[in-house]
């Protein structure tokens, strides 16, 4: 046992004593209700057991909505802490802290999960399938990510939070330099979500290769889940290799060995190689979802066919394989040298051609189209200007002689934030009003949406537009405070208050998701937008848990818009209806989240006898999923005619 009990619950600062009886109260709180509602039963047997894609995809955009609540409150103590010189409200040791778990929460905890939680909501439903291809294995890949989640969180009240950045290189990361246990939670955390994620890229993959309906060959697919097949190609190449290079740096931490080192025989160089290997693919991972979403959204409201359907493909492919060669423009100044700059500075800037194209091919998908404002629309609208500064920033940080001016300047802060929030944050907020329908069975309203656009929108600018001044006058990144005399302030306060409008845009949003609850107007039908082109709109909304109730034909892409042309009515036939086969409930997948934690947690306090009964704990589980022979179950055709009512009487 190296670490004693009085390390594991922070006294002293304020700010976490009250955070940890908050926390305490809050999980007593939530416990009574359930208990006191009598909810129990209902969220065992209809949310933690489930493998429902739909609902495992409602889990994953209710958590990362948390995370983004949580990384959003770091953002906004970091801009407290600059909005004038020299100030005392975080000392350089809290903003290490912050910057790390806004960092990593936001990409590991926010994004991806949010994006998750959309693909598993909508990918089956495009293709025409009842399901992902391994439903059970893809509960687990939320749970691992749920359970890597909490464990991250909880380095902020137990034990102490990682302060080497989200990119935690070493030898800084390393024992050596920081000695508490807060940057084994990244290894340790970050390593349980990656397993699921990479989980979800393998399960994915084979459902769209494998489970599309009759006729949609891959190029009738949506353009979203063309997205999502490239987008899990590089998550099964990427993640890996993070994977890996976490467990090296757990040895180095836990065990005493010298993978990253800069003694006996480590390279730390090698760490910041293979993070970046993972790191930049990982915004394409991230972004490209996104851009399918986009596209989808677009040509629905445009009411056009998207534009340059094939060269749209062929250039998410060629993203994608370019996303694998840039990785050395994050370390253009570390001493790799000119030729090898050189060659990374050109597959960088070579990236803006395809992107290039998918840009002009939303905005020819627009020409002539009868466009439509709504929520969705207006997110994609101010995507592509605001995105374009993100992308023309970076052809400027991509020229490696020009990125010694720029490099871990505010500059580049604000330059991912520019491709970070209209690319992912925007499709996510764009995704949720569009399919919110399709979850739940009513829209959000649309005009608190449009208070939600606006103050976001806005917010974003004032926030992150003075931030490219502040870097190119010399503002470095991660850095708790400045000088008065820097000649920063009116531009750091600027950019703070910025932050506040961007913060009531979110609470917009928080608002919209209650109001829409409890007044939206129900019933809104199978397409309510309207205008729905692809099959998910051919179906009930909220969805039924068997999607279904005879597999759809496809002969073009946008096949739904196709079906409604040539009246081809909603009606079903009895005598077309058979029993649906579904997969049953499974308790091991919430099971093993909690092992994992518990392994984790072990693993965190360097407690090495009791890891390995965490470890065990994990292997029971796979035991007993192994002797686990439940094949699934019937759908009655009974329940189908009552749940299909909708489309009037069934013969
Ligand atoms: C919502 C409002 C947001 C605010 C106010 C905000 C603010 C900030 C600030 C002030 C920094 C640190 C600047 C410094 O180096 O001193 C930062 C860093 C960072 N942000 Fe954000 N951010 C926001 C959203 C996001 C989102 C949505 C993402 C990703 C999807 C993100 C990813 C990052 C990353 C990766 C870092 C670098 C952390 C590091 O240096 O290790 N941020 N952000
Ligand atoms: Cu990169």
């Amino acid at each position: 046992m190296n670490i004693k009990w009085d390390k594991i619950l922070l006294g002293g600062d304020p700010l976490l004593v009250g955070s940890q009886i908050a926390i305490v109260l809050t999980t007593v709180g939530i416990i009574a209700a359930i208990t006191y509602f009598k909810k129990w039963k209902w969220l065992w047997n209809e949310w933690l057991t489930t493998v429902d894609h739909k609902k495992i995809g409602i889990m994953y955009i209710l958590s990362a909505v948390l995370m983004f609540f949580r990384g959003g409150v770091d953002g906004l103590m970091m801009k407290a802490q600059t909005a004038v010189p020299e100030n005392t409200f975080l000392d350089a040791q809290h903003y290490n802290e912050v910057f790390t778990t806004h960092g990593v929460i936001m990409i590991l905890f926010m994004a991806m999960p949010m994006l998750m939680g959309i693909i598993n909501l909508a990918m089956p439903l495009q293709i025409g399938a009842r399901d992902v291809a391994f439903p059970q294995l893809n509960a687990l890949s939320f749970w691992l990510f749920f359970s890597g989640a909490m464990l991250f969180n909880l380095s902020f009240v137990v034990g102490g939070s990682p302060d080497a950045g989200w990119t935690s290189y070493f030898p800084l990361a390393g024992k050596e330099f920081s000695p508490g246990i807060g940057n084994n939670y990244y290894m340790v955390a970050l390593q349980i979500a990656g397993i699921g994620t990479l989980a979800s890229g393998i399960n994915f993959i084979v459902t769209i290769l494998k489970m599309r309906t009759k006729g949609m060959t891959l190029m009738k697919m949506p353009m979203f889940t063309w997205t999502v097949l490239v987008t899990s190609l590089i998550i099964i190449i990427a993640f890996p290799i993070f994977t890996v290079a976490l467990l090296l740096g757990m040895m180095d931490r836990l065990y005493g060995t010298h993978f990253f080192t800069v003694e006996a025989g480590g390279l730390d160089m090698l760490w910041a190689n293979l993070f970046w290997l993972w790191g930049h693919p990982e915004v394409y991972i991230v972004v490209l979802p996104a851009f399918g979403i986009y596209s989808d959204i677009i040509s629905t409201f445009a009411k056009k066919r998207l534009y340059g359907y094939t060269s749209m493909v062929w250039a998410v492919v060629l993203i994608s394989v370019l996303s694998m060669l840039v990785w050395v423009h994050h370390f253009f100044t570390m001493g790799v040298g000119p030729a090898v700059n050189s060659v990374f500075s050109i597959t960088t800037m070579l990236i803006a051609v395809p992107t290039g194209i998918k840009m002009f091919n939303w905005l020819f998908t627009m020409r002539k189209g009868r466009i439509e404002f709504t929520t969705p629309m207006l997110w994609s609208l101010a995507f592509i200007p605001t995105f374009l500064i993100g992308g023309v920033t970076g052809v400027m940080l991509a020229m490696a002689a020009a990125d010694f001016q720029y490099h871990n300047t505010l500059f580049l802060v604000a330059h991912f934030h520019y491709t970070l929030i209209p690319g992912v944050v925007y499709a996510v907020f764009a995704a949720l009003y569009y399919y919110w329908p399709k979850m739940f069975g009513y829209k959000l309203s649309e005009k608190i949406g449009k208070w939600h656009f606006w103050l976001f929108n806005i917010g974003f600018n004032v926030t992150f537009f003075p931030m490219f001044f502040l870097g190119l006058n010399g503002a470095v990144r991660r850095a708790y405070t400045y000088s008065a005399e820097s000649g920063f302030s009116t531009l750091f306060l600027i950019s703070a208050i910025g932050s506040i409008i961007l913060a009531a845009g979110f609470a917009a949003l928080v608002y919209n998701i209650y109001w829409s609850f409890r007044y939206a107007e129900r019933n809104v039908g199978n397409d309510p937008w309207g205008n729905g082109r692809t099959l998910e709109w051919s179906i009930g909304s909220p969805a039924p848990h068997y999607n279904f109730a005879t597999l759809p034909e496809v002969k073009t892409i946008d096949a739904f818009w196709y079906m409604k042309k040539e009246k081809k009515g909603l009606g079903l036939r009895k005598s077309d209806l058979k029993p649906i086969h579904m997969p049953s409930k499974s308790w091991i997948p919430v099971y093993m989240g909690a092992a994992f934690f518990v392994f984790g947690f072990m693993l965190v306090f360097e407690w090495h006898i009791l890891s390995i009964f965490g470890g065990l704990a994990v292997l029971a589980g796979l035991v007993f999923r192994s002797f686990d022979y439940n094949s699934g179950y019937y759908v009655p055709v009974e329940e189908i005619i009552e749940t299909e009512k909708w489309r009037g009487e069934i013969k």
